[in-house]
C-alpha cells in the first residue's frame, strides 16, 4: 500500500512535560489495521506510572502553583494556542491517525478540524465560568464559586482518538483541572503527538499527562486511584460498569460515562427516498460503523420498505473500501483483529437468526481488517444484530407500520445515546423527539454533533454530558460562601 512516510516521533509516556519510559521498561506494539503489521513500540504504562503521573498532576494543581494562579483568560489563550498548533500539524496528525486507526485520511482531517473547534469553543469559556449571588434569608451575602475539581483521570477509546482527546481535555483545561489521560491501546500515537504540542503551547509541567497502556492495568489504576477526584470515560458499557465500581470502592471519585448505543433512525413514508437512503447510509457506515451514536437500527415504514432496501443496496454496492490513504476511499479497515472478528461473528448471527443478507457479509482481501459494507433486510427486534452494538459496517433494516409501534420498539433497548427521525410531518417529528429516550435526537439529519451542544446518554449509554456548557459541569465543584452582613444588603 502506498502510504506516506510518516515518522513516529513520540512513543513514550508523557509525564510532567517529559517523555519517559514506563518504569517497568515494558512496551507494546501498535498495529496498522490496513496491514496487520506493527507501526511502533509504545511504552506500556501501568499502576506505577499512573502514580507518578498523578503526583505530577497534583503538584501542578497545588495551591499557589503556576496553573492555580494563572488568569482564567490565560488558560483560554493556552487552549487557543494548542488549537493553532494542532491546525499547523494537521497533516502529520492525520497521517498518524489514519495509520493507527485505519480511517480514511480525509476523515482524519475532518476529525482534526472538529477537535480544533472543540478547543476553541472551550477556550472562549475559560473566563466565563462563574457562580451566582443568592438572596438567602437573613443578613448574609451568599455566593457560589465554580472551582476546578482537581486531578482528573480520562480514559478514551480508539474510534475517534484525536476528537475524543479534545472532548476530554478542552473542558477540563477550561475549568482549571489537571489531567492524566489514557488513550486506547490500539491508537496511542496522536495523543502523544498532541502532548508534545501542549508543551510547545506553554502548558505548565504536570497539567497534561498521557499514560499509554492497557485497560485493566493503566486504566484500572486511574479508576481506582485514591487521589484522582474524577474519572471521565468513553468506551463500552461493560467497562463503564467496572469504572464506576472501582470509583465507588476507592475514593468515590466523580464519574462521567459515555458508553455504547443501538440508536434508531426512523424513516417515514413521506420522505424523499433518495435523500433518506443517503442519510441512513451515512448514519451507519460513517467511521466504518465504529461510532457510538451510529444509526444501527434503520426502521423504515412498510409502504416504502422494499424501495428503500433496493436503493440502499445500490448505494452500498458503490462504496469504496480500501487503503485509507487513497483518494476517494470511504472505508478503511476495522481497527483491530478483535473488532474484525466481532463484526464477522455478528454477520453470521444475522444470517443464522433469519435476516436476509442483501449485500456484503464478507472479509475483503486477505491482508488487514477490511470488511464489506453489509446490509440486512427483514431484521426483527429480537435478532442479535438488532439488539447488540456491533460497532461495524452492518446496516439492519427493520419494517414498521405505525407511529406508536415504532416509538415503543425504538425505546425497547438498554441504550439511549441518540435517535433520528426522517419525515415531513412536523407533529410526528416533535412527538418523536419528546417520546424517545435518548440524549440526542436528530430530525431530518443525523450525527449533527457540535461543540456548542451537549452530548451524552440516557439509560446504559451513560451519564454526564460532554460538549456545550453542560460539558464543563463534570469538571467543576460548586462552593457556597456565606458572609455575615450588618443588615440586609
Ligand atoms: O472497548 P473498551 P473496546 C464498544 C463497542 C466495542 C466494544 C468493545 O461496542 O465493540 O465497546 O471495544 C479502556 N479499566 N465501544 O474493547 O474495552 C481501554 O484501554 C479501565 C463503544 O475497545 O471499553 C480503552 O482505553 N479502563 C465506544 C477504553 O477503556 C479500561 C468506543 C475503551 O475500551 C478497562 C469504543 C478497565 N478495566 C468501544 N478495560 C463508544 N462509546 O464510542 C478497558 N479499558
Amino acid at each position: 500500500m502506498a502510504n506516506p512516510r510518516q515518522e513516529v516521533r513520540f512513543t513514550k509516556l508523557f509525564i510532567n512535560n517529559e517523555f519517559v519510559d514506563a518504569r517497568s521498561g515494558k512496551t507494546f506494539s501498535t498495529i496498522n489495521p490496513a496491514t496487520g503489521k506493527k507501526i511502533a513500540d509504545i511504552a506500556e504504562g501501568d499502576k506505577t506510572d499512573v502514580d507518578i503521573a498523578v503526583k505530577a498532576a497534583q503538584r501542578a494543581f497545588a495551591r499557589g502553583s503556576e496553573w492555580r494562579v494563572m488568569d482564567a483568560s490565560a488558560r483560554g489563550r493556552l487552549l487557543h494556542k494548542l488549537a493553532d498548533l494542532i491546525q499547523r500539524e494537521a497533516i502529520p496528525l492525520a497521517n498518524l491517525e489514519t495509520l493507527d486507526n485505519g480511517k480514511p485520511f480525509e476523515d482524519s482531517l475532518f476529525d482534526i478540524q472538529c477537535a480544533v473547534d472543540t478547543f476553541r469553543y472551550y477556550a472562549g469559556f475559560a473566563d466565563k465560568i462563574h457562580g451566582n449571588t443568592i438572596p438567602v434569608d437573613g443578613n448574609f451575602l451568599s455566593m457560589t464559586r465554580k472551582e476546578p475539581i482537581g486531578v482528573v483521570g480520562q480514559i478514551i477509546p480508539w474510534n475517534y482518538p484525536i476528537l475524543m482527546l479534545s472532548w476530554k481535555w478542552a473542558p477540563a483545561i477550561a475549568a482549571g483541572c489537571t489531567i492524566v489521560l489514557k488513550p486506547a491501546e490500539q491508537t496511542p500515537l496522536t495523543a502523544l503527538y498532541i502532548a508534545a504540542l501542549s508543551k510547545e503551547a506553554g502548558f505548565p509541567a504536570g497539567v497534561l499527562n498521557v499514560v499509554t497502556g492497557f485497560g485493566p492495568t493503566a486504566g484500572g489504576a486511574i479508576s481506582s486511584h485514591p487521589d484522582i477526584r474524577k474519572v471521565a470515560f468513553t468506551g463500552s458499557t461493560e467497562v463503564g460498569k467496572l469504572i464506576m465500581e472501582a470509583a465507588a470502592k476507592s475514593n468515590l471519585k466523580k464519574v462521567s460515562l459515555e458508553l455504547g448505543g443501538k440508536s434508531p433512525l426512523v424513516v417515514f413514508d413521506d420522505v424523499d427516498i433518495d435523500e433518506a437512503v443517503e442519510i441512513a447510509y451515512n448514519a451507519i457506515f460513517a467511521n466504518h460503523g465504529q461510532n457510538c451514536c451510529a444509526g444501527s437500527r434503520t426502521f423504515v415504514h412498510e409502504k416504502i420498505y422494499d424501495q428503500f432496501v433496493r436503493k440502499t443496496v445500490e448505494k452500498v454496492s458503490k462504496r469504496r473500501v480500501g487503503n485509507p490513504f487513497d483518494k476517494g476511499v470511504e472505508q478503511g479497515p476495522q481497527v483491530d483483529d478483535e473488532m474484525f472478528n466481532k463484526v464477522l461473528a455478528y454477520i453470521d448471527f444475522g444470517k443464522k437468526d433469519g435476516a436476509k443478507l442483501e449485500f456484503g457479509g464478507k472479509r475483503l482481501g486477505n491482508e488487514g481488517f477490511f470488511i464489506q459494507p453489509t446490509v440486512f433486510s427483514n431484521v426483527t427486534d429480537e435478532m442479535r444484530i438488532a439488539k447488540d452494538e456491533i460497532f461495524g459496517p452492518v446496516q439492519s433494516i427493520l419494517r414498521f407500520r405505525t407511529f406508536e409501534e415504532v416509538i415503543e420498539r425504538a425505546n425497547r433497548t438498554n441504550y439511549g445515546l441518540a435517535a433520528g427521525i426522517l419525515t415531513k410531518n412536523i407533529n410526528n417529528a416533535l412527538m418523536f423527539a419528546g417520546a424517545i429516550e435518548a440524549g440526542s435526537v436528530w430530525i431530518n439529519c443525523y450525527d449533527a454533533v457540535a461543540p456548542q451542544a451537549p452530548f451524552g446518554g440516557y439509560k446504559q449509554s451513560g451519564f454526564g454530558r460532554e460538549l456545550g456548557e453542560d460539558g464543563l459541569e463534570p469538571y467543576l465543584e460548586t462552593k457556597t460562601i456565606a458572609i455575615k452582613t450588618p443588615c440586609k444588603l
